[in-house]
Formats: structure tokens, sequence, C-alpha cells
């Protein structure tokens, strides 16, 4: 635990060293500069967390209040906006899925009727199905940004309850079914080459489909893997996105996996 809060913290030096040597350089304007604060403050808070050492990581977490966070539900817009709402209309339908079934067919080159592309399609049919089952209050076929927001709250007090009833040991890992699937969809989706893992130019390019811009997407992503010493395999992808859903700590590494740094106000 030691070596690793160590190694984070080296890894922020590092990585605040190299950005502020590139923001000079640059010297973008306003909007990079108070960018660079807000990563600042975000390690800075970070790094006072780990100096205090004897903080709960459930508190960290925020696990005790079923409410979320001003920080969640950033998180969970900007995932909702960027990544669920594939036509940009403001809510989640059966369509946005139906489009997310087409790309990865298409980036992946499966054609109609073959075995992965049916299969692909009873994948997204099953995640739509399970999520407007808990999501869409009322019943109209479609989420709303309230609705989604809402059935996070939902879930989070189910947690704690489960939580209170059979003192599970991490509640804050828990993701719901629905997104189990879509994780493993998404984890799919970067690793292009198939091997089981996904490296920094996978991730770039992915997300630049999603309109992520290159930079952000390699500075995110070393950041998760730790300066490219984690292997980003299924399991720790899975670990990240479950931080990402779940925890209201500014410092968990989970926060960077839509390749966004910053959710701070700007
Ligand atoms: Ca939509
Ligand atoms: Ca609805």
């Amino acid at each position: 635990m030691l070596y690793w809060i160590l190694e984070f913290k080296k890894m922020c030096f590092e990585f605040l060293r190299i950005s502020e040597t590139q923001s000079a350089r640059n010297a973008k304007g306003k909007s990079s500069v108070s960018k660079m604060r807000a990563v600042k403050g975000l390690f800075t808070s970070a790094k006072a967390r780990f100096k205090s050492g004897g903080t709960r990581m459930g508190i960290v977490l925020g696990l005790f209040n079923p409410e979320l966070s001003p920080f969640q539900k950033k998180k969970l817009l900007h995932e909702f906006h960027t990544f669920f709402d594939l036509n940009k209309d403001g809510m989640l339908e059966w369509k946005d899925f139906d489009l997310a079934r087409q790309k990865i067919c298409e980036m992946s080159g499966w054609k109609p009727g073959t075995d992965k592309y049916i299969k692909t399609h009873d994948l997204f049919v099953t995640i739509w199905r399970k999520l407007s089952d808990i999501g869409d209050e009322n019943m109209d076929g479609k989420i709303t940004t309230d609705e989604w927001l809402r059935m996070w709250e939902k879930f989070n007090e189910q947690c704690i309850k489960e939580t209170k009833k059979e003192n599970e040991e991490s509640p804050e890992k828990k993701v719901p079914d629905w997104l189990q699937a879509y994780i493993e969809y998404k984890f799919n989706l970067y690793d292009r080459t198939g091997d089981g893992k996904i490296d920094v130019d996978e991730f770039e390019y992915v997300l630049s489909d999603f309109g992520v811009p290159p930079k952000d997407a390699r500075s995110a992503f070393l950041m998760f893997s730790q300066n490219n010493e984690k292997k980003v395999d299924l399991e720790y992808f899975k670990e990240l996105c479950s931080d990402y859903y779940r925890s209201d700590d500014p410092g968990a590494l989970g926060n960077f996996i839509t390749g966004k740094l910053v959710f701070a106000d700007e």
C-alpha cells in the first residue's frame, strides 16, 4: 500500500512537471492555464489525503451518503452525454444503444449474419432492457438525465442497505448488472488488437471517435496506467470503471477512464 502511494505521488509530480513544461512552451492562454490549475488542485487534494493517512476508504468514497455529490453527478452526466447519448438528443433510447452496437460491429469488421454480429446485437438488447427496467421511471422508452441520476442514487441507497445487512467488504466496487456487460463491451471496443489489454494508442484512437482530444486521452492513460507500469487488462479496467461510476474520491485513478482530465468548474 505504502509503495503504491509513493509511486502515485512520484507519478503525479512527474505528470505536473511534464504538463507545466508543455504549458509554458505552448502558452495556450487562459483556459489551458485554468485547466492546469484545476489538475494541480486535484493532485494537491489527493496528496493531502495520502499525507493524513488515516482516512478510511469508505468515507473517502462517500458511500455512507446515498445522495450523489456534485463531483459524482458531473462524472455520471459526462458519461451520459459523451458515451451513451450517441445521437446527442439529450436522452437515452434504444436508438443510442443500436448506434453503439453498429459502431463496434463496423470498427471490428463484423458483418451482418456472423456469429459476432448476432451476439453483439443480443448483448445490446439485454443491456438496454436491464437499464430501462431500472432507469426509465415513467416507462416512456427514454431515460432522461434526471432519471439517470435518480437511478444512480437509488443504486447507492441499495448498496448502503446491503452493506448494513451483510457487512460486505467492498460495496464501493459494485456496479449494476447491465453495467458489467457494458464495461466488457467497452473494454473490447478499446482493445482493438484483441490481445487482452489496452495500450495508449488504442485508447487515443477509440476516444478520438467520441471527440476526446488526443493529448487529453494520452495524459489520462498515463495517469491510470501509472506511467505505463500497470497493465490495463479487463480486471484492472473493471476496477477503474467502478471507481468512475461509484467513487466520490477526486484522487481515484478511475476518474481518468473517459479521457477527461478535470471535472471541477472551470
Ligand atoms: Ca439519445
Ligand atoms: Ca423516461
